[in-house]
């Protein structure tokens, strides 16, 4: 097991932004996953994040064991679409409390059923406060939450929200466009967050290129998610990861 919140924290004390790679088990064929995990053996990711709305745990145990078969030295945490979704073989599990949204089922209903399956498996919980931002479309995760994204142009309130969940002790914040999301989360609100924050910042969705990434890193993520452009092109991999090495020299 590799513990993975020391990492992220000492990646973001050294200003060098992590690079991660979301594989969602519903929407990847087992060919198309191995695929991108050649590509991962030649260009590592820092961290992979497993899960999704639609998954099940049957899936999602087949993905984890293919990544600790591939790449059995890179760090798995689980990104749970469902509260099902708990696999011991991962080495943490992201906590997300829908910090944006007031669905009481998803700030603490789903939280008190696992609570028990969670302390059992062993992973490393990662108390994560989860946001979402409006990204020009109605995303799979703002309809399921049935919860209102914040606007893109109310950073303040983002900036306000992260901090609240800082104060109430969670360990990340995850800035999330939604999956397949028209537009990032913006620049400016990805500084007003970081500004606000001592803990680190996740920013996720939409991100389809070295320079939307770059856009993201620069205005002071911590950690970038990448998922449905690395499915749909896992080649891309190769230029993501350059991208994060041009930022530690
Ligand atoms: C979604 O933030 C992640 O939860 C990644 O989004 O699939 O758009 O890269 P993409």
């Amino acid at each position: 097991m590799q513990a993975v919140l020391p990492l992220i924290r000492q990646a973001a004390d050294e200003r060098r932004p992590l690079l991660a790679v979301l594989i969602d088990p519903g929407k990847l064929s087992l060919n198309r996953l191995r695929h991108l995990l050649q590509v991962a053996v030649q260009s590592p990711p820092d961290l992979f994040l497993v899960g999704g709305s639609t998954s099940g745990l049957n899936e999602l145990q087949s993905v984890v064991a293919e990544l600790r078969a591939t790449l059995p030295h890179l760090p798995v945490a689980i990104f749970p679409g469902h509260e099902t979704q708990v696999d011991p073989q991962a080495d943490a599990l992201l906590l997300l409390s829908l910090i944006s949204g007031r669905n009481p089922e998803l700030l603490i209903g789903k939280h008190v059923a696992a609570a028990r399956s969670l302390r059992q498996s062993g992973l490393e919980i990662l108390p994560t406060g989860y946001m979402l931002i409006e990204s020009g479309k109605v995303t799979t995760v703002a309809y399921m939450s049935q919860t209102q994204p914040i606007p893109r142009d109310k950073s303040e309130v983002a900036a306000s929200t992260a901090l609240a969940a800082e104060l109430l002790g969670m360990q990340l914040v995850y800035l999330e466009a939604g999956s397949g999301a028209r537009w990032p989360v913006p620049p400016e609100m990805i500084h007003a967050v970081k500004m606000a924050l001592r803990i680190p910042l996740i920013v996720g969705g939409g991100i389809d290129s070295p320079e939307k990434m770059a856009l993201a890193m620069d205005a002071g993520a911590d950690m970038v998610v990448v998922g449905n452009a690395l499915e749909a092109d896992p080649e891309l991999l190769h230029r993501l990861k350059q991208c994060t090495l041009e930022r530690m020299v």
